[in-house]
């Protein structure tokens, strides 16, 4: 089972997180944000992951502790799951278009950290969720998988369309490259490791 079970817990959130790579898209998600909660289930939807996440932040102070910190479990939970990453796909990506929107992700599980974030965001909330705060999520996902993360916005006027083009877009991006591929002996690398 390619799986992951992540408990982090600091004076800002205490959050528990399981997750199998190879599952069917169902979730539990409770992160007390409701616009998170339906990007973070849309993730799992798309990508075909099982996923379960409950988060108690300080959401009295506001969205941001509990946003980046799921974003850090969520990103050692792939880390975890993925483990020597062997026969796995490693690249991924995908081009997805929601009404409007038409958003580019791009991945590579090599084990370096990189980040590049390319949205323009119309509005500053979405229901009670603080747009700016998708940055810090994808931002944390990526060092804490150690993954190098492209989100490029190549269309979009909707900013609840543009948000949930990116986490679908990143799901099926991040779906592609932890596939098993027949063809790969070992791991995907001329160096031999990621
Ligand atoms: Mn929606």
């Amino acid at each position: 089972m390619r799986d992951a079970e992540v408990k982090r817990k600091t004076k800002e959130t205490d959050i528990e997180i399981s997750l199998n790579l190879d599952g069917t898209g169902k979730s539990e998600i409770s992160t007390g944000i409701g616009f998170f909660d339906h990007m973070l289930e849309g993730f799992a939807k798309h990508g075909f992951f099982d996923l379960k996440i409950k988060v108690k932040g300080d959401l009295y102070v506001d969205g941001h502790h509990t946003v980046e910190d799921t974003g850090i479990a969520l990103g050692t939970a792939f880390k975890e799951a993925v483990g020597d990453k062997a026969g796995m796909k490693r690249f991924g990506y995908f081009i997805l278009p929601m009404d409007d929107a038409l958003m580019l992700s791009s991945v590579d599980f090599c084990g370096r950290p990189y980040f590049n974030y390319d949205l323009k965001l119309p509005t500053a909330k979405v229901g009670d969720f603080e747009t700016e705060l998708a940055r810090e999520f994808f931002y944390a996902f990526s060092y804490s998988a150690g993954i190098n993360l492209h989100l490029k916005e190549l269309d979009g006027e909707n900013t609840h369309h543009i948000l949930e083009a990116a986490f679908k877009a990143f799901a099926k991006a991040c779906d592609m490259a932890t596939s098993i591929d027949e063809r790969v002996d070992g791991v995907l690398s001329t160096k031999g490791s990621l």
